[in-house]
């Protein structure tokens, strides 16, 4: 090819419509990929269609105008579906196109994805960099691609894959091309006014948690970034895109001590002032109680950690690796140390009743995090607690693989009462939060009700809070609120 080819990033057009009501979420991994590409010759193009909004006639037409030589889609096991629907119309509008599906999901699922669909040409097992770099050059080549370490694809119509490609060893050689992202379009509703990033400080997980991809994904490794690297890298993006919020994408960004007190303690030093929103583990919050109060200053105000069970059994089940009595311990020193807490728990297996799900409602109040979602038990195909419960699993439609609808029929429980009795719990969570706001510190407050005003209006949880929020038990605050007017809360 003589002149530089044209690759077009995109995101599927894929809404679960939970976390996305908190704002708009750039796709770091996208960022990512299109500065290999570019520094392997193409001109890449970032399309977030699923930011945008757009769907697939908006794609088609974006495919139309853009005209690329390679379209890469990003792709988790919910989006999978619209993944490859942008493959296929890519192929429609040019057959000479050459489709590249990557993440989470074609890493596992290849084999299925290429017997399946004729519409994708290449996948990418694991980390991406590297391998896009490497297509990039071949494309530009005339070449094949049957040498390239990391890839899956179809050899004489069967699914077939080259050898594995190893990580990166450091992570601060990666080129991410901050510069073509539309910034203005990402923004965090609930935090002060201002731009959003994701950022990232590490990469993988070594712990082996039965209902996860992300340790399987990373193989069970981990590898953080230099602590002055990252924090100079969200300094720049401060002062070069307006960034005042970033959420970590780390897994477990706090699993080397030394090195993590060293990147509180840059961003304390410098006063980086970009408020960060995390998650981490449990025992590491525990191990970090002394210095709890660096997370704060230096700027976290928010810090998801999964419970997923108050049932040390489960737990094992899980392969957590935690204590039931850490978690209760860790949202204490959380809610303590004056950041926002956030957990999730993990119902729906095969054993699950009202009144299991009842009985976790209330541990959950107990716990009392600020926030918390019950999600629903989601064995990927190729997580480690499949095929322990893949005769339980009622359905392979991948867009309802999402943590919100179930996809596992408890045996005393129809699906879709196990549906609503996920929402019915989270919203009767969020119903006594609302009810026992005046013993939260008044930014907390403001930060919550933001937060529930959010879930009402923009999330699949909107129609239960409303209901529930017409109920007697509405706290004239929160009413107010939602009337729009502004909230008086008294001080207790
Ligand atoms: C940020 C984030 C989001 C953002 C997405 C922003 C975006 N457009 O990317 C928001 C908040 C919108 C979001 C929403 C959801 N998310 Co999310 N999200 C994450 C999170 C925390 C970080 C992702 C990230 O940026 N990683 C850092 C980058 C560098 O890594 P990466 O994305 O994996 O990309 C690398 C490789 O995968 C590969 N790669 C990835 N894509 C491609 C594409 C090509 C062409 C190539 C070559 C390579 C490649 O190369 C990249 C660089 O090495 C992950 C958990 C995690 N720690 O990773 C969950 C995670 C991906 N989310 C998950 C889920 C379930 C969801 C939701 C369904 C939740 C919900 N009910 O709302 C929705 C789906 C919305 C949607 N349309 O995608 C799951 C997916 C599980 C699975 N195995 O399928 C994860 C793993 C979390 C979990 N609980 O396990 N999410
Ligand atoms: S759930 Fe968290 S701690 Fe467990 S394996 Fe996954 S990333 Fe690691």
């Amino acid at each position: 090819m003589a002149r530089r080819p044209i690759i077009l990033f995109v995101t599927p057009p894929y809404h679960a419509g939970v976390v996305e009501s908190a704002g708009v979420w750039m796709p770091l991994g996208l960022v990512y990929l299109a500065g290999h590409a570019r520094a392997a010759g193409a001109d890449p193009i970032i399309y977030d269609a699923m930011s945008l909004g757009h769907g697939h006639h908006d794609i088609a037409r974006t495919l139309a105008t853009t005209k690329p030589d390679i379209v890469a889609v990003s792709s988790i096991t919910a989006t999978e579906p619209d993944a490859r629907e942008v493959c296929g119309t890519a192929k429609r509008i040019n057959p000479g196109i050459v489709t590249i599906l990557g993440g989470v999901h074609p890493t596992f699922c290849w084999e299925e994805l290429f017997r399946k669909d004729k519409n994708v040409d290449l996948g990418v097992i694991g980390e991406g960099e590297e391998t896009i770099a490497a297509v990039v050059r071949s494309v530009s080549a005339g070449a094949g691609f049957g040498t390239i370490p990391g890839l899956a694809y179809r050899s004489g119509g069967a699914p077939a894959r080259t050898a594995c490609r190893p990580l990166v060893p450091s992570l601060d050689a990666f080129l991410p091309a901050w510069d073509l992202l539309d910034w203005p379009r990402y923004f965090y509703r609930p935090g002060p006014e201002g731009r959003f990033a994701i950022v990232s400080s590490s990469r993988g997980c070594r712990k082996e948690c039965s209902f996860c991809s992300q340790q399987k994904f990373w193989a069970r490794t981990w590898r953080g970034r230099e602590p002055l690297s990252f924090v100079t890298e969200l300094e720049m993006l401060r002062d070069r895109y307006g960034v005042r919020v970033a959420m970590l994408s780390d897994e477990t960004p706090t699993v080397d001590p030394a090195r993590w007190e060293r990147v509180l303690d840059l961003l304390i030093e410098r006063r980086v002032g970009v408020d960060l929103l995390m998650e981490t583990r449990v025992d590491d919050i525990c191990r970090d109680e002394a210095i709890l109060h660096k997370y704060r200053e230096a700027g976290i105000t928010h810090l998801y950690a999964g419970v997923e069970s108050g049932d040390q059994d489960t737990l094992d089940m899980f392969k957590k690796d935690t204590l039931a009595a850490q978690s209760k311990r860790a949202i204490d020193l959380i809610n303590g140390a004056g950041i926002v807490s956030e957990t999730s728990f993990v119902l729906g297996g095969p054993g699950e009743t009202p009144a299991s799900i009842a009985k976790a409602v209330e541990l959950a109040k107990w716990y009392s995090p600020d926030m918390a979602f019950f999600l629903a038990l989601t064995p990927w195909p190729y997580s480690d607690m499949y095929p322990s419960l893949a005769k339980h699993v009622a359905t392979r439609d991948y867009r309802k693989y999402n943590l919100v609808e179930p996809i596992i029929k408890p045996d005393a429980m129809a699906l879709d009462e196990m549906r609503r009795a996920l929402i019915s719990a989270t919203g009767a969570f969020f119903m006594d939060k609302f009810n026992r706001l005046g013993e939260l510190p008044p930014w907390k407050r403001d930060y919550l009700v933001k937060v529930l005003k959010l879930l009402i209006e923009h999330s699949y949880l909107g129609r239960e809070m409303r209901a529930m929020a017409q109920g007697a038990s509405m706290p004239p605050e929160i009413a107010a609120t939602l009337a729009g007017r502004p909230a008086e809360v008294d001080g207790k």
